[in-house]
């Protein structure tokens, strides 16, 4: 829908030039010209005399100012070229020469950066627009916000190829990009306590999601498995909660990965889930936890071990109020909003003696789990956050819930509608279209005794098969909303549960399907799939250019595909 106005013009150079701008913009033209870029070439930044940018209100204001921001962009600009630009030969029929003349066509002497007029901002959206015009050996950026401004210098970076005789060229100038996103919220969730990632990991993943214009990183940052994060005024938690003492981000390190997310655009954001998955708990406070790995585990919860915060319990508050005084006011100088969890809540559990409700009933346990929730999300206000919580607390508990929550859905492509036809800012991110853990078998070992479900051959996990990265791109979440629904949607994530994932194959899973998803959350799902726009090979593209930067991201298609087309293979 944003696409078309040049649809005509990708139609007909795809075949012979190939531009790797993923997203792909909004609104692009091209030339037929040859420019080359210096990674030292100087970037100057044009501040609006009046501001203009985003103004952040306390608790936020410890944050970067723009002018911090970009220029932290502007410096990062040379190694970004550097290292993600790459030698596109697959992309071109076998011995083609596609490279231009050394020496020929024109050198960038200049990029300058001006900031314009914000046209407004939100709790959950800044104006993240910016266009770029690259003619007459000049670069030319104007953005209203430091976001903005990165995503342009993103793109520009994606216009320029390595040669293989030295230098950065482009066969495409001049240049002329207006471009903005549709959905406000781009994310993905990492689960960084099935099986531990250590930050040094996350910051890699940051430099991913931010080459693909992701403007959010989910932490789901404990489970019942491990306690993977330091609470400095609750040692225990992680010093016994996690895998082992080391497994576990100090409260450095929670500092240095949400600000090095949120200097590259991408405000990061905790989830602390409960009153389920908290089982870790118990290793320190087991006081606080029913159930804790009671057995059969599927009839007291989703996953081993299994065990939930007890409810009607002046200790489980006063945990949670001490949790939030030490974690959210850290949060908070970086994020708009901190997640509550509240997925996968098993009512078994809370017949089990000393739960602090005593039945299994739904009618028992939802006045208890409407106060447990609202001290919660009255915890993560009164820190100057704004909750989120998975579908469930709403669609499944019916919580009253103030409008200003997020519900996050993943459970059905109708939780979204429900949840935005009464009135609620949605996510969207079904696990049957966007989990990338799905597909990869069976986690329950066949010899244990499962008196549910029996696990026989072939061993398939409960969301196989396997997303590919032409499933997450076909996925279209708003397809059957109204236009007041549409209007509810703040955006959408991907999924990276960590069940049988870990630093060694993360990667893979994550990249290039990951873009995938980053260009339906910029472009909407009825983008460039509106119009004849190739999209394989512009994929490839990017992931070539992603492992040049050090991903080991999976292949998007066969070199012969990418380099004849025809056939099975559009490009
Ligand atoms: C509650 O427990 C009873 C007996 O154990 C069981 O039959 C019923 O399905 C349970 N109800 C819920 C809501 O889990
Ligand atoms: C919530 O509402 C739905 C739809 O009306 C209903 O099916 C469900 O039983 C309700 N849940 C609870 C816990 O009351
Ligand atoms: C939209 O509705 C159609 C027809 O009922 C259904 O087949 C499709 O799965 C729905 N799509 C989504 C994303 O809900
Ligand atoms: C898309 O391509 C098909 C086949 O080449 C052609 O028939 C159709 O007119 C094209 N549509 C647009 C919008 O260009
Ligand atoms: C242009 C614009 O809408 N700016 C607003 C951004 O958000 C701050 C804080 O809420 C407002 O004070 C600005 O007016």
């Amino acid at each position: 829908m944003r696409f078309s106005l040049i649809s005509a013009l990708y139609v007909a150079q795809i075949s012979t030039t190939v531009t790797a701008l993923w997203p792909a913009p909004s609104q692009l033209s091209t030339g037929t010209s040859v420019a080359w870029i210096s990674p030292n070439v100087k970037i100057t930044y044009v501040p609006l005399n009046s501001g203009g940018y985003r103004r952040d209100v306390a608790p936020q204001s410890k944050r970067p100012s723009d002018a911090q921001l970009i220029a932290g962009a502007s410096q990062r600009f040379s190694k970004l070229l550097t290292s993600s630009a790459y030698i596109p030969w697959k992309l071109y029929p076998k011995g083609k020469d596609f490279e231009p003349a050394p020496g020929s066509g024109t050198t960038i002497s200049s990029v300058t950066i001006t900031q314009v007029p914000s046209k407004g901002n939100s709790t959950d959206s800044v104006d993240e627009s910016y266009t770029l015009k690259l003619s007459d050996s000049k670069v030319k950026i104007t953005a209203a916000t430091a976001q903005g401004a990165m995503h342009a210098l993103t793109t520009l970076t994606q216009l320029f190829y390595l040669s293989s005789k030295g230098g950065y060229y482009t066969t495409q100038a001049p240049v002329t990009i207006q471009d903005a996103p549709e959905f406000s919220w781009r994310g993905l969730n990492v689960d960084i306590a099935r099986n531990y990632e250590p930050p040094s990991k996350i910051k890699t993943l940051i430099d991913g999601l931010a080459f693909n214009k992701f403007n959010r990183l989910h932490i789901h940052a404990t489970d019942s498995q491990s306690w993977p994060l330091e609470i400095p005024s609750i040692p225990d938690l992680a010093g016994k909660g996690a895998y082992r003492p080391d497994y576990a981000w100090t409260a450095a390190d929670l500092e240095d990965v949400q600000s090095y997310a949120y200097a590259r655009g991408v405000m990061p954001y905790i989830e602390i889930d409960s009153p389920g998955h908290t089982a870790s708990i118990a290793w320190s406070q087991p006081d606080l936890i029913v159930g804790y790995n009671q057995q059969p585990w599927p009839t007291f919860c989703n996953e081993p071990p299994c065990g939930q915060v007890k409810l009607n319990s002046k200790a489980t508050n006063e945990f949670f109020d001490h949790l939030a005084a030490d974690l959210y006011p850290r949060t908070a100088k970086w994020s708009e909003r901190f997640h509550s969890g509240g997925d996968e809540l098993n009512a078994n559990i809370y017949g089990l003696p000393g739960s602090g409700v005593g039945s299994n009933s739904s009618a028992k346990i939802k006045p208890a789990l409407q106060n447990f929730v609202r001290h919660v999300h009255q915890n993560i206000r009164k820190n100057g956050m704004k909750p989120i919580v998975w579908e469930e607390m709403l669609l499944n508990w019916n919580l009253t819930l103030e409008k200003d929550v997020i519900i996050q859905t993943w459970l059905s492509t109708d939780s979204i509608a429900t949840a935005t036809s009464q009135g609620y800012k949605a996510l969207f991110g079904e696990y049957s279209w966007w989990y990338m853990d799905c597909g990869f078998g069976q986690w329950v070992d066949p010899l244990t005794t499962n008196p549910n479900t029996p696990i026989v051959p072939p061993y398939t996990d409960y969301c196989s098969p396997y997303k590919s990265w032409r499933e997450i791109y076909a996925y279209d979440p708003t397809a059957n909303l109204t236009a007041a629904q549409k209007a509810n949607v703040l955006g959408g994530e991907v999924h990276m549960w960590g069940e049988l994932t870990d630093p060694q194959n993360f990667d893979g899973k994550v990249w290039p399907r990951a873009s995938a998803a980053a260009e339906l959350l910029w472009q909407g799902p009825t983008g460039p799939k509106g119009v004849n726009y190739t999209v394989t090979n512009r994929l490839a593209d990017q992931r070539e250019r992603m492992v040049a930067m050090g991903f080991e991201a999976s292949v998007v298609q066969m070199t012969w595909c990418l380099q004849t087309g025809g056939e099975s293979c559009a490009q």
